[in-house]
């Protein structure tokens, strides 16, 4: 992942950067407070931080247009977020209670929107990516002009069925945009110990699959790659490829204490790549807002996080009837 360069102005509102702001560093805060509540043992299970990858989703998101879909990993709170569910929802899933977006009964890798198109939360790494395939698959028979975002990660991009997902797209001209998060690590496996290429997107010349490498860390070209993708989706080329090169902060999961990398790459990326760090410069060297206007949407989301987790914690347990419910057999 390259360090940032700011030296070009980028062109841009003052209120497109706010938003963009407001919206990363939602995801922040509210990852920073499901981490607490599990060291306070609130939330159980597994939990997958997306700290540092923010700007991945907050960018494809501004590239997305209502109706479009999407579909992640387990490592996806920041995707729920950004595509508007509501973070109280969110939270109470993670504690398992009875107001959250799946009843208090899938956690935090299991949570779905009809009303948003998010499709999940899945926990078989890249099961999402031939699903992915099969939501565009639909828009395409229905000819409504949907997109659908299917995100995985580099550990996922070396699966078989990645790879089968990618001929019947190409052949069939899905408008899908397979997004490939690569935050580096596999769980404790660092990319280059698993993947033949330092680059994973160019898999996709195999199949006639158009592509390419964007900053993950920075909002801005990862906004301008989406949009590219997108229009290329719509105007019925079929699949495109986004290899996002990006940073997860934390472990692989709450319960990582991420032995195989020195705390110094951490602190080197967080302090010369950060991609909150990057929009607030942008936003202060452009006279575009002040201190006090950043301390004030701090105030705000600190605000909406704090409401989340107090409902997450005042939501009942789901009622021993609840296991009856939603049982598809
Ligand atoms: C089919 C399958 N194999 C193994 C696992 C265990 N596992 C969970 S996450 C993970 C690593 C995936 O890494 P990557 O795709 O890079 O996503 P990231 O966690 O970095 O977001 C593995 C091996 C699993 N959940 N499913
Ligand atoms: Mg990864």
């Amino acid at each position: 992942m390259a360090a940032r360069k700011t030296t070009k102005k980028p062109n841009v509102s003052a209120e497109e950067l706010k938003t963009y702001y407001r919206e990363m560093l939602l995801i922040r805060r509210f990852e920073e407070k499901a981490g607490q509540l599990y060291g306070m043992g609130l939330i159980g299970g597994f939990c997958h931080l997306y700290i540092g990858q923010e700007a991945v989703v907050v960018g494809l998101e501004a590239a997305a247009k209502e109706g479009d879909k999407r579909i992640t990993s387990y490592r996806d709170h920041g995707h729920m977020l950004a595509c508007g569910m509501d973070p109280g929802g969110v939270m109470a899933e993670l504690t398992g209670r009875e107001g959250g977006l799946s009843k208090g009964k899938g956690g935090s890798m299991h949570m779905f929107s009809k009303e948003k198109h998010f499709y999940g939360g899945h926990g078989i790494v890249g099961a999402q990516v031939p699903l992915g395939a099969g939501l565009a698959f639909a828009d395409k028979y229905k000819e409504n002009g949907g997109v659908t975002f299917t995100y995985f990660g580099d550990g996922a991009a070396n699966q078989g069925q990645v790879y089968e997902t990618f001929n019947m797209a190409a052949i069939w001209d899905l408008p899908v945009i397979f997004v490939i998060e690569n935050n580096q690590y596999a769980m404790g496996t660092a990319q280059a110990r698993s993947t033949s290429t330092k680059d994973i997107y160019h898999r996709g010349e195999a199949f006639g699959i158009p592509g390419e490498i964007v900053n993950g860390m920075d909002v801005l070209a990862v906004k301008a790659a989406g949009e590219k993708a997108v229009a290329h989706c719509r105007a019925g080329k079929g699949p495109y490829i986004l290899e996002v090169k990006t940073y997860r902060y934390r472990g692989h999961s709450m319960s990582d204490p991420a032995k195989y990398r020195t705390r110094e790459e951490v602190q080197k990326v967080r302090e010369q790549s950060d991609p909150i760090e990057h929009v607030r410069e942008l936003l202060l060297t452009g006279k575009h807002a002040s201190e006090d206007d950043l301390k004030a949407i701090d105030k705000e989301i600190k605000e909406i996080v704090n409401q989340a987790a107090e409902f997450s914690k005042e939501s009942p347990e789901p009622s021993l009837d609840e296991l009856w419910t939603d049982i598809y057999a």
